[in-house]
């Protein structure tokens, strides 16, 4: 029977957006990306390897995962039997502390407490760069969950040098995140298959990844000064720019809803009344305001008569990975 371990691994979210794989397999992304993680949303995963096991067992919030899922996270556990020489079936039970449907990318902190509670669970000592490089091979937001605060995910050419780094750890100064939660509609194109089709048919995807890169060292700089405005613009810059990307793919596809549209007006409004406040997005309708924390309450009573409290989720930055 082998040894238990809990890992707890918190969510991402990109400031400067990964989009596009120049090697689906071994997910490694065409531009570098750069995220801040948070400090409420996370996933607890125990792994144990066991010689009585016929099958790999695998529950999600203490049910069994479906097939699709149960096959992802197996063949993710493939990669660390092959690294320990490990012959043995695994019972992973995965707690994800990320609300349903938020629209917060659960496979970044998925695949980050996965890796980190397999890896160890299996006998491997890795160290964090070795855990990103693994975790990247389950999702590619995953890279970048192994670390707390502001990390950048740089993309490399390979497997070996596609890792994520800290760009600011421990985060001093004031910043967070409002996550609007829009509708819980099931995304009609997931972003695996929305970059892809994006990296093979848009004519901007070239100029999409020339204009990210340019974007990281100008990130790192306004991280550096604490500058939230600048941090805001960028990241704002960086999101619309991804989301063009996919209006100019063949056929043209968006995640905008028509509530997107709505709160990414509420957040124009603001900062034309002098809020500063930011709006970001992933793949999928909702939106994510980067703002101050004394900025938080006018935003969220400018918030309040389009969404309801549970709606809206505030968070901080937050911690790398750990064990329980
Ligand atoms: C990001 N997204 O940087 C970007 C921005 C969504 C938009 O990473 O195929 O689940 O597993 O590598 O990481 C979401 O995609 O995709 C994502 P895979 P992933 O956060």
């Amino acid at each position: 029977m082998g040894q238990s371990i809990t890992a707890r691994a918190h969510t991402n979210i990109a400031l400067i957006k990964y989009w596009g794989k120049q090697n689906p397999e071994l997910i490694i992304p065409y531009n570098s990306s750069l995220s801040m993680t948070l400090d409420h949303f996370y996933t607890d995963t125990t792994v144990r390897f066991s010689t009585d096991l016929t099958a790999d067992q695998i529950s999600f919030n203490g049910a069994i995962a479906d097939t699709k899922t149960s096959t992802q996270m197996s063949q993710f556990l493939d990669l660390i039997r092959k690294q320990a020489h490990l012959p043995l079936f695994a019972a992973v039970e995965t707690i994800n502390h990320v609300p349903n449907a938020a629209g917060l990318a659960s496979s970044a902190s998925g695949y980050a407490a996965l890796a980190a509670a397999g890896s160890r669970a299996a006998g491997l000592e890795l160290n964090d760069r070795d855990l990103s490089r693994l975790a990247r091979r389950g999702s590619g937001s995953a890279t970048r969950s192994i670390y707390g605060g502001f990390v950048e995910w740089q993309r490399g050419t390979n497997d070996l040098d596609s890792y994520a780094v800290p760009v600011q750890e421990t985060v001093d100064w004031d910043i967070q995140m409002i996550a609007i939660v829009l509708n819980d509609r099931q995304k009609a194109i997931a972003s695996r298959a929305g970059m892809a089709n994006t990296v093979a048919t848009s004519p901007y995807y070239p100029a999409w990844v020339e204009t990210a890169q340019a974007a990281i060292p100008a990130m790192k700089a306004a991280i550096v000064k604490k500058d939230i405005n600048l941090v805001g613009q960028l990241a704002e810059q960086s999101a619309m720019q991804m989301h063009a990307t996919t209006l100019s793919a063949v056929p043209p596809f968006t995640y905008f809803e028509p509530e997107t549209l709505q709160a990414i007006k509420v957040v124009q409004t603001l900062r034309q009344q002098g809020v500063s406040c930011y709006y970001t997005m992933d793949a999928g309708p909702n939106v994510k305001v980067i703002c101050a924390s004394q900025e938080t309450p006018q935003i969220l009573a400018a918030l309040a008569p389009y969404f309801s409290p549970e709606q809206l989720l505030v968070a901080k930055p937050g911690p790398g990975v750990s064990y329980r």
